[in-house]
């Protein structure tokens, strides 16, 4: 008789991740990256240095199912809000995923304004994962 071999399911969905404005950490997204195509998403990165518009004008165009950004500069409070802006002005529901050095404060502020997951900096690889299939399932 063959023995029961136990399988994993393989995380899907089309990911946008992006660097928005002048926050130039473009290493923990590169890490991302890897980490989030080696579960099974496919993954697309914007590079450095995107204004918001062209963020959700690509998400569109890419039929990105979560956009995931990453921001330790601090600049989130303006540029997510922005992103999350110009995504409804397209009738465009895809969840925003935010890694940054956030205030608990600010944490509110943006869920509030939109943000469908939010976690701190230095999330592990499979936390990661975790957060983003989870925020894809239950978008906000
Ligand atoms: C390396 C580094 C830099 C490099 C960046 C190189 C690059 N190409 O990315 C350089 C030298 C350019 C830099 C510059 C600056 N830095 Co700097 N930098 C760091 C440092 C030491 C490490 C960041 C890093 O690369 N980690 C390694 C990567 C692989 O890990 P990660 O970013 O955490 O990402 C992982 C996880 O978090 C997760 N993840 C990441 N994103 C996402 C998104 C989602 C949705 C999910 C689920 C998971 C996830 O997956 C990744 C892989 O596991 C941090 C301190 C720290 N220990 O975090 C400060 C730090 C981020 N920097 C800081 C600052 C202040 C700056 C500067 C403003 C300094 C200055 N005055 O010029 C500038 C800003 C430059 C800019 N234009 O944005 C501060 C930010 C403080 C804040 N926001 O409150 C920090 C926290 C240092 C500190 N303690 O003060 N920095």
């Amino acid at each position: 008789m063959l023995a029961t071999v136990p399988t994993t399911t393989a995380a899907t969905g089309r990911l946008l991740l992006a660097n928005l404005g002048l926050d130039g950490f473009d290493r923990g997204l590169k890490a991302l990256a890897r980490t989030l195509g080696d579960a099974g998403f496919e993954c697309i990165t914007t590079g450095l240095f995107q204004q918001p518009s062209a963020v959700a004008q690509a998400a569109v165009d890419e039929h990105a199912d979560a956009i995931v950004v990453s921001m330790p500069s601090g600049a989130h409070p303006t540029l997510v809000r922005m992103l999350i802006h110009e995504l409804w002005s397209r009738a465009a529901n895809v969840p925003v995923f935010l890694v940054g050095a956030l205030a608990p404060q600010d944490w509110a502020a943006m869920r509030a304004a939109g943000a469908a997951g939010i976690v701190g900096p230095g999330v592990s690889g499979p936390q990661a994962v975790a957060h983003v299939t989870n925020a894809i399932r239950q978008p906000a």
